[in-house]
């Protein structure tokens, strides 16, 4: 049976992976090429961000064919051939599995547009007149099909139509996609934004002064439960498989219930994301230490006795946490501080490519510089009230391009990505940011993740003791217990650019550290994990 509090899992984005055939994309022998570096990293799974076909408006969450490999990624042979690698390196494979809509271009959604009457008609959400709600991606979030007379729902961009959950077929058709891929040897799924799926029926006008106008129409909908527990129950229960869920706006209390469920396992959670925003990214404010802490320990309090977490501070729609949280001129300190902050808490840790070298925004100064499709939507809106210099400062910081970039492998062209001029710009400081160099260094902070992995591993007071904040309100510090029958763990950390002493509490076997200090006083970044037993 696979552990998922055992996993510690290692997310690629496979466009930006590598390229092994010289196209300037990421692609699937690329990802095999690396199997190593991901295994000695410490990672025993990894989560692909989508491989299927897709026209790739939403860069793959706009599936086109759901039993095919994006060719250019490879096929399915070589997918077939990348499990089997994984596999034999003992790393489980997750793939992601975007289940609340399809690309416009996908067969059911073109059969769809023949007529009303055509069997794929349904499959989709179709209104006469026009729902007043928005789309999470900026504008409305209906479509007129002038042919038909219809407007069609797509929550993200007009590319990718909402599937109807209501539909029976519908429901046939994903559970075959899961059985598909779970015969090969899949050992589970990221469940892209899986509380969405459910809508009020009818699809009723939202509460018209809502911000996000609707939500309160999809957002965890009454049939939600009945959905997934088909799923489970008709498929993936059958299997040796596990889902780690995508929970918009998603509720401790409601993160517990799906795993009370036995639905979901675990969920990306959002709240801890705000703690530099208010409530969307595009609305920053500075980032207090304690706003941080404050989410985190709502969930990490919440979740004591059921469910579990997940721990991430990186993905592909976030920035770069080393320098959204930490600080660059403490590139490397903070990057370890974050991890060793994140991965100490109780959960199932999430590297995004690239954290474990500390790589760092993109920055990029012009809109025309930019690929994502969620950047340029909202430009669309927020131009109508603020200025292109205002708007693109706010883009350069929080943009879904900053995670995006091409991995920085080495000091050589392109960063050693691709031979050719890839897909999307390289960050400019890849000379100084690589792979290559960390490797070469004892104390990179890819040798840091390194100790870090095996020791989440191999201790049980840190996958399952008990936690305790002894500063939550403090911007300056962390300092948290674990504790777990007679073993106790802390983790204590100064957050400050200048040296500080801490106390810490008697507590003298230093299991892990960034800093080769054994003082009172703390340096820059410095944080240590305590054990004693007894
Ligand atoms: O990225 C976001 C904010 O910048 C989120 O609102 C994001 O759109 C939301 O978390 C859903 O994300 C997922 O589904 C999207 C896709 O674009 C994202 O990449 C994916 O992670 C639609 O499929
Ligand atoms: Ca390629």
């Amino acid at each position: 049976m696979i552990n998922y509090k055992d996993l510690i899992i290692y997310q690629i984005y496979p466009l930006s992976f590598f390229d092994s055939n010289d196209d300037g994309i990421g692609d699937l022998e690329g990802i095999i090429s690396k199997v190593s570096y991901i295994r000695n990293l410490g990672a025993n799974a990894i989560w692909l961000s989508p491989i299927y076909e897709s026209p790739l408006e939403d860069n793959g969450y706009d599936i086109s064919d759901y039993k095919k490999i994006n060719p250019i990624f490879g096929d399915m042979e070589t997918f077939k051939k990348l499990l089997k690698v994984f596999h034999d390196s003992g790393i489980k494979v997750i793939m992601d599995l975007v289940v609340n809509h399809t690309s416009k271009e996908h067969f059911w959604f073109q059969e769809a547009l023949k007529g009303k009457d055509n069997k794929y008609h349904d499959y989709y959400i179709w209104k006469d007149k026009q729902p007043n709600w928005k789309s999470l991606f900026g504008g409305k979030a209906f479509e007129y099909v002038k042919e038909l007379d219809e407007y069609y729902l797509h929550l993200f961009a007009k590319g990718q139509p909402d599937l109807n959950w209501e539909n029976e077929n519908v429901r046939a058709e994903i559970k075959s996609v899961l059985k598909f891929y779970l015969d090969m040897g899949v050992d589970g799924f990221r469940c892209d934004v899986i509380n969405l799926i459910s809508k009020t029926h009818g699809i009723p006008n939202g509460k018209p002064r809502f911000a996000v106008r609707g939500l309160e129409h999809y957002l965890n909908c009454p049939r939600i439960h009945e959905y997934l527990t088909e799923l489970r129950e008709d498929v993936i229960n059958n299997y040796d498989a596990f889902l780690i869920g995508e929970g918009v706006f998603i509720s401790p209390e409601q993160s517990i219930d799906f795993a009370k469920r036995k639905e979901v396992e675990m969920f990306f959670e959002f709240d801890h994301t705000n703690a530099d925003c208010h409530l969307v990214k595009w609305f920053p404010k500075k980032f207090k230490l304690k706003n941080l802490k404050k989410e985190l320990n709502k969930w990490q309090y919440a979740l004591k006795d059921d469910g579990w977490n997940t721990l991430y501070f990186n993905n592909h729609d976030q920035p770069r946490s080393v320098e959204r949280y930490g600080n660059l001129y403490f590139r490397e300190s903070s990057a370890k501080f974050l991890a060793t902050y994140l991965f100490c808490l109780k959960g199932t840790p999430f590297i995004y490519q690239g954290e474990e070298i500390g790589m760092t925004n993109a920055h990029f100064p012009e809109l025309s510089q930019y690929e994502d499709i969620e950047t340029k939507n909202v430009y669309k809106t927020a131009k109508k009230f603020m200025s292109y210099k205002h708007f693109m400062k706010i883009a350069m910081k929080v943009s879904r391009d900053n995670a995006r970039t091409p991995m920085q492998w080495s000091n050589e062209k392109n960063a050693g990505f691709s031979n050719v001029k890839p897909w999307f710009r390289i960050n400019r400081n890849y000379k100084e940011i690589n792979v290559r160099t960390d490797l070469k260094k004892a104390n990179s902070i890819y040798r840091y993740y390194e100790r870090l992995t095996y020791l989440k591993k191999t201790s049980d007071v840190l996958k399952y003791g008990d936690y305790t904040d002894l500063v939550p309100k403090s911007n300056k510090e962390v300092k948290y217990l674990r504790k777990y029958k007679n073993e106790e763990i802390l983790v204590v950390g100064n957050f400050r650019t200048k040296c500080s002493v801490i106390n810490t509490l008697g507590y003298t076997n230093i299991l892990l550290s960034n800093c080769e200090n054994k003082a009172d006083t703390f340096k820059p970044f410095e944080i240590r994990v305590y054990y004693k037993e007894g």
